[in-house]
């Protein structure tokens, strides 16, 4: 009955529809007491995220590109005037071009390269810098990952070596953040049938050929996911930083394809 995250306030990046893994992880967070900020990219999500933080009886919605520097800056100011000091930090933010999750990785163009880091990996550093000064009581910087980081996932390409940019810089963002009590981690969640994964080629040959190899035989539930995000943005998780915690049913520990 005790709510893991009463009196806690949390931002949560990265919410685009109901679909979005930060929505499940946003939805988790109210269930645990926590009092809700959302932040969405551009015009064009404002309605839908507006929308779903009604419903969620988030305390604030507020505007962010996190690629803009004087946008992290406005979201601290207004923060600062709103809910005052953060204690749990959702990062759920990627992008890349489609071509460059169709094309052989060989053939990934310079800008694209950049775009997927900037995007998908720096963006953590740069929300991590912005957050910490109101990380006041310490804290939980938690981003999403993908098993694509650190083995050849066909087509994951360019993410894939944002994501291992991304869960270095959980390291060393620990590292530095750890001496204020502020605790960053990552959740490398199996394939979940989000907006951005429906658009990827060959996706749903990922999802349907998973539960066969998955220790548990299924695949990865966004609520899990949640759940294991309310575990590292609340005081049980008060002893894990730097780490990469795999919420996908097993799969990342099997070696070959083939059970039974
Ligand atoms: C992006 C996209 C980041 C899809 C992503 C993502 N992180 C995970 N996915 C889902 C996914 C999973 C697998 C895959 C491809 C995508 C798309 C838009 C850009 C950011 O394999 C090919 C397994």
């Amino acid at each position: 009955m005790s709510q893991l995250l009463a009196g806690k306030t949390a931002l949560v990046l990265g919410v685009a529809n109901r679909w979005s893994i930060a929505y499940a992880i946003s939805s988790a967070f109210v269930r645990e007491g926590a009092s809700l900020v959302l932040s969405y990219q551009g015009e064009r999500q404002r309605q839908t995220v507006e929308e779903l933080g009604a419903e969620l009886k988030a305390a604030v919605v507020l505007p962010c590109d996190v690629t803009k520097q004087e946008e992290l800056d406005w979201l601290v100011s207004e923060l600062k005037k709103t809910t005052g000091s953060v204690d749990a930090v959702v990062h759920s933010i990627a992008y890349a071009n489609r071509d460059d999750l169709s094309r052989p990785f060989v053939d990934t163009s310079r800008d694209g390269y950049l775009l997927a880091q900037e995007v998908s990996s720096y963006s953590l550093i740069a929300v991590s810098r912005a957050m910490a000064p109101l990380m006041t009581h310490g804290g939980s910087i938690t981003t999403l990952t993908y098993l694509g980081s650190t083995r050849v996932v066909q087509n994951y390409n360019v993410m894939g070596v944002a994501k291992a940019a991304l869960e270095a810089s959980v390291r060393y963002l620990a590292s530095d953040l750890g001496p204020k009590n502020i605790r960053v981690n990552a959740i490398s969640a199996g394939p979940i049938k989000t907006a951005s994964a429906r658009g990827v080629k060959d996706f749903s040959k990922i999802l349907d050929s998973a539960p066969a190899i998955a220790p548990l035989r299924r695949n990865t539930d966004p609520a899990e996911v949640a759940d294991s995000a309310v575990f590292l943005a609340s005081d049980l998780g008060r002893g894990v930083t730097g780490n990469i915690l795999f919420v996908d049913a097993g799969f990342q520990i099997m070696g070959l394809g083939v059970n039974d």
